[in-house]
């Protein structure tokens, strides 16, 4: 059996019917030729659920691969173990330290970088951050990166490539600025090696891959007649873009061969993570919200409604195309209908408030950053700000019909109380523009007028008349 060469932390849904897989078909495809090491050690940095479900299954699942009229099912086998933190954080620095691994890779979502969203730096005042700065057995991903870092200077191992596969706008440089920041505050020399000798390639992640709900654990079974605590659900379409730099002191074996089954190698991301971060996030972000308001279950359901379906072409072609640069042998119109066929696949039953959460942390490289660039250019964005409004409602805690929404997001406490202090719509609009962790200041000035006429027009015309009147 091959053997470890990652640990991956944050082994939730989307890693294990993504990058768990292209690893998998990248080993085969180099066979034995000492392309057989790449096995993964799963890390869940909280719950023992992972571990608890894939364990009696020697860490074998099923992907389940839906598509508009035909599915197909593989088998992963490619984890090796699942560790759990919180239980056992010494066997997660122990795996992260040993020299066979060469790779850490992570999805522990937008909040799990403990970073202001606006800033993009570190949060020394985030709770996890303060316990990671004075224990020696962290909390964070970011203080199991440093920590483990730590260890493998000591021990005169190279450090690990740190592969972040989370939708954060330059993720590779913001969490090695989060990385240095951290490691600064604990030993500046710790902080110079990882500079000098560590890599953070930065990627473009793309899948979609809505949670599996028991239901879908049942009919799996009832299928094949095989029980899978922990199969994936995902739809055909994937890409993968990766800056091609690995820690060099690795050499050939600094990382599988990606290239081998479609990983696009190349030496900056920014383009494509601009485009699919604004393209296909935004507009999740901006259909999830709305699409919530306005009683749609899930993207599938909210684009087949064809007053969303004219709502969200035209966000692409008249609000967010005029903001991006095309990537290479991209055109842009052609992404956006592959997008809207893949968000109108029926076989993918993607929530609006599985999207919606942690909007607090997602919004600001989903749509903020297109809104700014319009605005720069002098173009007006009133469908991203009628999403930016929906979001406020949202966070309000309780729909256009009154009914309260279960509201996830690392800020819901302080964003229900903003909301149910402000003063009428423009006070509460105001209120929620003042939460500098996501909206900079200016432009939160320039945004107040049409998204405080936003927020009003829905709440007072509903979702589905304010978009229809829009175009
Ligand atoms: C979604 C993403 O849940 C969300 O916020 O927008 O998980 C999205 O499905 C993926 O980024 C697609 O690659």
């Amino acid at each position: 059996m091959a053997k470890a060469g990652i640990v991956h932390l944050g082994l939730g849904a989307f890693f294990r019917a993504f990058g768990a897989i292209y690893i998998e078909e990248a080993m085969k495809a180099s066979g034995s030729a000492g392309g057989d090491n790449w096995g993964i050690i799963g890390v869940s940095l909280q719950s023992p659920r992972m571990h608890d479900q894939l364990a009696p299954q020697d860490f074998v699942y099923t992907a389940q691969e839906l598509g508009p009229e035909d599915e197909t099912l593989r088998q992963v086998e490619i984890i090796r173990d699942v560790l759990v933190a919180r239980e056992n954080p010494e066997a997660v620095l122990a795996a992260m330290a040993d020299p066979a691994i060469r790779i850490v890779t992570l999805t522990v979502t937008e909040k799990g970088y403990c970073h202001d969203p606006a800033t993009g730096r570190l949060n020394a005042t985030h709770p996890d951050i303060a316990h990671d700065l004075k224990a020696a057995q962290p909390v964070s991903a970011p203080g199991y990166l440093v920590r483990a870092l730590a260890r493998r200077k000591a021990a005169g191992v190279p450090p690990f490539t740190v592969l972040t596969c989370d939708n954060l706008p330059d993720n590779g440089r913001l969490v090695r600025r989060i990385v240095l920041d951290l490691a600064e505050r604990l030993d500046p020399d710790l902080a110079t090696w990882i500079e000098a000798e560590g890599r953070f390639p930065a990627t473009m992640v793309d899948r979609i891959v809505p949670a599996t709900k028991p239901e879908d654990v049942e009919a799996l079974a009832r299928k094949t007649g095989r029980y899978d605590a922990a199969p994936v659900m995902h739809e055909p379409f994937r890409q993968w873009v990766v800056e091609d730099d690995f820690v060099p002191a690795y050499g050939t074996d600094a990382r599988p061969d990606l290239g081998a089954v479609g990983v696009e190698l190349v030496d900056s991301v920014t383009v494509f993570e601009h485009m699919k971060l604004r393209m296909l996030n935004g507009t999740h972000s901006a259909l999830a919200y709305l699409g919530y308001l306005a009683g749609h279950e899930t993207i599938a359901e909210t684009v087949a409604d064809p007053l969303f379906a004219r709502f969200v072409k035209g966000l692409w072609r008249r609000e967010i195309i005029p903001s991006l640069e095309a990537p290479p042998g991209t055109d842009l119109e052609d992404y956006a209908d592959a997008l809207f066929a893949r968000y109108a696949n029926p076989g993918i039953r993607h929530r609006t408030w599985q999207i919606a959460m942690d909007g607090s942390q997602k919004l600001p490289q989903r749509i903020l950053g297109t809104v700014h660039d319009n605005l720069a250019s002098g173009r007006s964005c009133p469908g991203l700000c009628l999403a930016i409004a929906a979001w406020m409602i949202y966070v309000g805690g309780t729909d256009l019909g009154g009914k309260p929404i279960d509201v996830r997001d690392p800020l819901s406490d302080r964003l229900k109380s903003l909301v149910r202090d402000g003063d009428g719509d423009a006070g509460k609009v105001d209120a929620l523009l003042g939460v500098t962790e996501i909206f900079d200041a200016k432009l939160a000035a320039a945004l107040r007028p049409s998204i405080t006429s936003a927020y009003a027009a829905l709440k007072a015309d509903g979702v589905r008349n304010t978009i229809g009147a829009l175009s």
